[in-house]
């Protein structure tokens, strides 16, 4: 942009009167008038959107994409090439107005290898701009086009094959705002759900490529939330307070997959279904996102704690990534949730001896740390919590804890034994006994070795790492017994 067209944009933006129509009605076309300010348009990176338009009438928004094929991280220890609008991917936020000319610049940076180009849902045209922007690398293709309607819109690359540019992380959203604005709320996020069909199983190390046999059977390895494992946990977790309302923008690229979206805990108090702009629905437990679509939901929060928000299909969840948290701080409100008040044995006449009222454990250390960064606090919260409960307290009498347990904390090479081969039988932990049965995970020595030293020196344990030499140790050990015809448990191993 020229300083000369800097300046005039400033001096119109000043004389703009304040001529809002509160009666215009959706569907309404904005009059197709010339457009006299300019802008630059407003981009944020995931997880943040860029601020309400306060203009009141439409601009001609110049909109810059650099398109990058680079390395990055898809999970710990899994470095992928993916395809970015940007360095990042999801591409950033674009938050325009209804009416606004969106003139759009596409670079294609010149160390990439392949012709790509952006499909905008938002935009009225033949492939949403598809053929417009078609460009090779080292090349930039400008086309304008005007954002017609209002809605949240998923942005894409469409260059053939299609499918494969998605699934190596070209998309984006796009928020053409509605001329009167949104209900204005205290907190906005975006979340895209993307899928990634890489040649190794779901958190197999080292450099991933894609395996277009899994994409054609529509079998992902990775279904994540905004590009990567872990994006929007832990630390990185998204943020409110007590009182506060949210409105999520959501967005779903697949290529194959639709993502039924819920907040455990957290009802949705507004659906705009499809990323259409009415509130269409009120009160909703989970909104199907459908691939090449969106949807926007917004909610109250008010209870403190983490929740955590997934693909309710749970074995993407659980086991393939698509799983973030909201972290809510703020005072308690018994009046809403109490949060557990009491612990007492069920055993309604069966043989058990009567065991003393169990208070729980509290989580010591209060949220799993460093979840995007360490794959043992990844693995912990994805795999072993579900039982042994987020904080390792365990549940008492089903589940042992893991939080200062003294079985787990006396004998390093029998806890890699309970890893490799499971745990059935009685086993009694700080004094109190469970019988129960631990199923063997389908866990690799490095997993091993990488959730059992987070677990070790989490919650109040003080132990240390838990190397990969001492679980290949311990493997070719039960592989030894196992083949001199000895069948031994990691119990009878104690
Ligand atoms: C499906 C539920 C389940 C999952 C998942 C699970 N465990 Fe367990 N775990 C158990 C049960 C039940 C026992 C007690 C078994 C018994 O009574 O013999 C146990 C026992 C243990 C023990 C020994 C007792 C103690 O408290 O120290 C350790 C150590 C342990 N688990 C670690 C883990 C780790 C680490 C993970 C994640 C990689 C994990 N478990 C995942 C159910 C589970
Ligand atoms: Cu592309």
């Amino acid at each position: 942009m020229s300083f000369v067209r800097m300046f005039l944009t400033g001096a119109l933006t000043l004389t703009v009167g304040c001529n809002r129509s509160p009666s215009a009605k959706v569907g309404d076309a904005e009059p197709l008038d010339p457009v006299q300010l300019l802008e630059q348009a407003r981009l944020t990176s995931a997880p943040n959107v860029p601020p309400p338009i306060a203009r009141t009438s439409a601009a001609r928004v110049v909109l810059n994409v650099e398109i990058r094929e680079h390395k990055d991280t898809l999970a710990y220890g899994v470095p992928y090439t993916y395809w970015s609008f940007g360095d990042e991917t999801p591409g950033k936020f674009i938050r325009v107005r209804e009416g606004d000319m969106v003139e759009t610049h596409l670079s294609n940076h010149p160390d990439n290898s392949l012709a790509h180009n952006i499909d905008f849902h938002g935009a009225t045209g033949p492939g949403g701009g598809g053929e417009a922007s078609f460009v090779a690398p080292g090349h930039t293709a400008t086309f304008t086009w005007r954002a017609m309607r209002p809605g949240l819109y998923l942005y894409h690359c469409v260059a053939p094959p299609a499918g494969l540019h998605i699934a190596n992380g070209m998309y984006g959203l796009l928020l053409v705002e509605p001329k009167g604005g949104l209900p204005v709320v205290d907190k906005e996020y975006f979340v895209v759900q993307g899928e990634f069909y890489t040649q190794g199983k779901y958190g197999e190390r080292g450099p991933q490529h894609f395996a277009m046999e899994k994409a054609l059977r529509e079998q992902p390895e990775y279904v994540v939330f905004n590009g990567r494992v872990g994006a929007l946990m832990g630390s990185s977790a998204l943020k409110a307070k007590v009182g506060e309302t949210v409105r999520l923008y959501l967005g779903n690229a697949g290529p194959a997959l639709t993502s039924s979206f819920h907040i455990v805990g957290e009802i949705f108090d507004s659906v705009y279904a499809e990323g259409g702009i009415w509130a269409n629905q009120h009160n909703v437990q989970t909104t199907s996102v459908p691939v090449g679509g969106s949807a926007m939901v917004e909610f109250r929060v008010d209870v403190p704690g983490d929740y955590t928000f997934v693909d309710h299909s749970m074995f993407r969840a659980f086991n393939k990534g698509a799983m973030g948290q909201l972290r809510v701080d703020g005072l308690q409100n018994d009046l809403i949730f109490s949060g557990r008040t009491s612990e007492t044995v069920y055993a309604p006449g069966t043989h058990l001896e009567q065991l003393p009222n169990v208070a729980l454990a509290s989580a010591d250390g209060g949220s799993p740390k460093g979840l995007e960064t360490d794959p043992g606090a990844q693995l912990f919260a994805t795999v072993c919590a579900t039982c042994h409960q987020a904080g390792g307290q365990g549940l008492p009498n089903v589940f042992p804890p893991l939080a200062g347990s003294d079985f787990l904390m006396a004998d390093k090479a029998r806890s890699i034994r309970v890893l490799l081969s499971g745990l059935k039988g009685e086993v009694r932990v700080n004094g109190a006994r469970y019988v129960g049965e631990m199923p063997k995970l389908p866990l690799g020595d490095e997993q091993i070795s990488a959730v059992l030293s987070y677990v070790r020196s989490s919650f109040g344990n003080r132990g240390d790492t838990v190397t990969l030499a001492e679980v290949k140790r311990e493997r070719s050990a039960l592989e030894a017994t196992q083949a001199a015809g000895l069948r031994v448990s990691a119990v009878e191993a104690q």
